[in-house]
């Protein structure tokens, strides 16, 4: 039998996400992974979630185990925007927050809701490749914007914005990731940031701010100001998650933005799960009440920076001086373009074959361009796998470059 026929049209724009692929092909085998953007398993709070687990399901099993409202738990929303106040500076109300399956649920109720085949979608080049995917699916014209050391070029935006009003498109929203991007590891420079809010006051559109690495920059002297506290007129919509700072397990996301916007999304929310799991709700609300994840984050900011230098390190000594790298401020990632006739999806064999796998640059591309570019993530293997992987894959860029 053949499915095929019974297939929507949209099946033909799901794409398989290549860090999902990879996972898989790296769990079966014995290979130090550059991969997935995984946190350190050494950094779960263990013993205090377990604690709270245990503690919830006695005291508050009657209301944690039950459905809960599309929205959010109320109580898990209050402490949210509480901790979003102490730590990112965000005042938002309870109500203005859907908590998501992760920050990926996010992203894609945002495009289910918000763009129509056609509209103008403005991306990062490279950006965040499961943003992409969510947002193919509907089909829109993606416009992209190159980013730098100081992220997106807020310059080569406004030439394309005036090209784009002069044909007369629809530019609808605006994806940015701006501190510690995924996968540049860069993070957009205060006189950026404000021209960028400023342009979408000017040219009419809607920016999604993903912040999932906000709270991860280890570098002292890094304004890690949100977009969002420079918007005077609702146009950003926040998009946050604590897979990265707490556990990627518990899924919780969240979007917060203008109460208008909140209600179409919960909608939207409702036809696809009802609501996120009520249970991490309720965990996650207590570990937040008890200061958990605060008490973390130094320990994690200071783990992922020595991991950080090692790779630095290792690639400032091993790589060949034409390649060329980011050096980011926070976040779990590092961007490599070896600036060759080289397609890194065709080495990637050949790495995994010895023992070392990355993700290729392509899929960071809305338009798969990028083919001599990698993504390396230095949160998940220890240092040790990080200084022997990284000699094994300068070995192999060698021989690339040499043969190129
Ligand atoms: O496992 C995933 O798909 C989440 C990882 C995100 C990333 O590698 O950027």
């Amino acid at each position: 039998m053949r499915y095929n026929r019974f297939l929507s049209a949209d099946t033909q724009f799901m794409k398989a996400s290549e860090i999902r692929e990879l996972l898989k092909l790296v769990e079966q085998r014995n290979v130090i992974s550059f991969a997935g953007g995984l946190p350190d398993p050494k950094l779960f709070p263990v013993d205090e979630l377990s604690e709270i687990a245990k503690e919830v399901i006695k005291e508050m099993g009657s209301k944690a185990l039950q459905y809960a409202p599309t929205k959010g738990v109320t109580l898990y929303r209050k402490e949210l925007a509480d901790f979003l106040y102490r730590n990112r500076g965000i005042r938002a109300d309870p109500e203005d927050i859907v908590v998501t399956v992760g920050s990926q649920q996010a992203i894609d109720i945002i495009s289910r809701t918000l763009i129509d085949p056609g509209d103008v979608v403005i991306v990062e080049e490279p950006t965040y490749l499961a943003a992409l995917n969510a947002f193919r699916v509907r089909r829109p014209r993606f416009v992209g914007v190159p980013v730098d050391d100081n992220g997106m070029k807020v310059e080569v935006l406004e030439e394309k914005l005036k090209k784009l009003r002069e044909e007369g498109a629809k530019i609808k929203l605006l994806y940015t990731i701006p501190i510690a991007q995924n996968p540049a590891g860069v993070t957009m420079s205060p006189d950026r940031k404000k021209r960028l809010v400023e342009l979408a006051e000017e040219y009419d559109f809607l920016i999604v701010e993903d912040d999932v690495y906000g709270l991860l920059v280890f570098d002292p002297n890094i304004d890690t100001t949100p977009l969002t506290l420079l918007d005077k007129s609702g146009r950003v919509i926040y998009v946050g998650s604590f897979s990265k700072m707490l556990s990627p397990g518990m899924r919780l996301g969240h979007i917060v933005g203008p109460r208008e916007l909140i209600d179409v999304f919960e909608r939207a929310k409702q036809s696809i799960d009802l609501h996120t799991p009520s249970l991490t709700q309720y965990i996650t609300a207590e570990a937040l009440r008890r200061g958990v994840i605060e008490r973390n984050l130094p320990r994690i900011r200071e783990h992922y920076k020595a991991k950080r230098d090692a790779m630095i390190r290792v690639m400032e000594e091993k790589f060949p001086k034409s390649v060329w790298f980011t050096r980011p401020a926070g976040g779990m990632f590092l961007w490599v373009k070896l600036n060759a006739n080289v397609d890194t999806s065709e080495l990637l064999q050949r790495a995994i074959e010895k023992g070392v796998a990355y993700v290729p640059g392509k899929s960071f591309f809305h338009d798969y361009s990028g083919k001599d570019t990698m993504r390396l993530n230095f949160s998940y293997p220890t240092v040790e796998q990080i200084e022997k992987g990284i000699a094994i894959l300068a070995e192999l860029i060698r021989e690339a470059l040499g043969s190129s």
